[in-house]
């Protein structure tokens, strides 16, 4: 690999370069969210595009390397949650990762397998540094795109199995208005 550089339109996250652009619908949410019969209508309508990736590819999975790329979340709610993303834990489970907001208002959950869990906003300008071994998901709670820019190894991977079925242990709704953290009844483990 040479060295490069390429650019991201902060609004729109659209990143020059990107071999690969992942468009996300509601289909492919299934499961995700706790209200399953507004989910079901809301398809029925349409299958709306609930976020998208752009990601620079082309250097080899392996430690040292760096992915980066830039996630779109679209503004809209599943009942009281939020628009979001699937959710994963890293394959390699000790391997970190950086956001960085470029657009919107929202939040990344995260947790842990012991069960530590963590709520933090992501508003233009701020830095988010989610640890080795933290399952994270970006949520959307504005009217708008929420952009980030992200970092991660190169052999971090992804797990998005242990999300799918066992879900987050924290959901993020909107109550009175606001933005609130609850647990999530369907939550399966220990
Ligand atoms: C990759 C990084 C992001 C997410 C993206 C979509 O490690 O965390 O690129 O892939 O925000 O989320 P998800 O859960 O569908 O991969
Ligand atoms: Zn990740």
């Amino acid at each position: 690999m040479k060295p490069y550089t390429t650019m991201i339109n902060t609004e729109t996250g659209f990143l020059e370069r990107a071999q690969n652009h992942l468009e996300r619908k509601l289909s492919s949410m299934k499961g995700q969210y706790l209200d399953t019969e507004t989910y079901e209508v809301l398809l029925k309508n349409e299958d709306s595009l609930v976020y998208e990736v752009y990601e620079n590819i082309e250097m080899p999975k392996k430690p040292g390397e760096l992915y980066h790329g830039s996630s779109i979340v679209h503004p809209g709610k599943v009942g009281a949650e939020y628009f979001m993303t699937k959710g994963h834990f890293h394959q390699v489970l000790e391997t970190a990762e950086v956001y960085y907001c470029l657009h919107g208002n929202g939040y990344m959950m995260m947790e842990t397998p012991e069960g530590e869990w963590a709520a933090e906003e992501l508003t233009l300008g701020i830095v988010l540094y989610v640890p080795p071994c933290w399952a994270h998901r970006s949520i959307n709670v504005g009217g708008s795109d929420l952009v980030t820019f992200f970092v991660y190894p190169g052999d971090a991977g992804h797990d998005y199995g242990t999300i799918e079925v066992k879900g987050f242990r924290k959901l993020l709704v909107e109550k009175g208005g606001k933005p609130t953290v609850i647990d999530n009844p369907r939550w399966v483990g220990k």
